[in-house]
């Protein structure tokens, strides 16, 4: 059996277990108090030296962190990566957009509002942060214009990484009002068969 350490309140482990959900796959979850430093004891270092969730035991005992390789490992031989050398390619570009673009002006701002205390320098902070999390939901909305999913006609891990914060962006000051085709699309990976919100556990 496969176990998914975890916090129910990350975007990036959200998205190893939404696929693993999706494609039936069952596994254990491992709760981490990430706020309490859980990831950051010997015990955990040695399963990642990085100290961070998402980290997926494989059932040989080898552990894999990194959301986005995890995904890339649970999708291996599944319609959730396609055959195609080149759409394959162009998954893993929304993956690394999402890692390198999205994810640090969109989770952060999200995480700083749930998570900091109201003050003049998380103020700041947001500021900087709010113009390059709506370039990136810029870009996705113009991506998605004609287009139902990132990567050909089929749902791809590179839906589901995206996926993760960009729905709950929101809870970080982004409005989505503005972005018709995110919304739709949210809306289709919300009626995937399997599909499990992000707070349950
Ligand atoms: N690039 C990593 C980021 C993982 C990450 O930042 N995890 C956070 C939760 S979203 C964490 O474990 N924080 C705890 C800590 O830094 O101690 C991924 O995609 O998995």
């Amino acid at each position: 059996m496969l176990t998914l350490y975890d916090n129910l309140d990350s975007g990036n482990g959200y998205k190893v277990r939404l696929l693993l959900r999706l494609l039936g796959i069952p596994f254990d979850r491992v709760e981490m108090d990430i706020w309490a430093g859980a990831t950051r004891t010997q015990t955990f270092l040695a399963r990642n030296p990085n100290g961070r969730i998402p980290t997926l035991a494989l059932e040989d005992g080898t552990h894999l962190p990194e959301s986005n390789a995890i995904l890339a490992y649970l999708a291996d031989g599944t319609p959730y990566w396609p055959a195609d050398r080149l759409a394959r390619a162009q998954v893993l570009q929304w993956m690394f957009f999402e890692q390198y673009s999205h994810e640090p002006f969109i989770a952060v701002s999200r995480s700083l509002l749930r998570h900091q205390p109201e003050s003049p320098e998380r103020a700041a902070k947001l500021d900087a942060l709010k113009p390059k999390g709506l370039d990136a939901l810029g870009v996705m909305e113009t991506h998605l214009a004609g287009r139902a999913w990132f990567v050909g006609d089929a749902v791809s891990i590179g839906d589901i990484a995206l996926f993760a914060y960009t729905h709950v962006a929101g809870e970080g000051g982004f409005d989505l009002g503005p972005f018709a085709n995110i919304t739709a699309w949210i809306d289709r990976i919300r009626a995937l068969p399997g599909f499990t919100p992000m707070t349950q556990p």
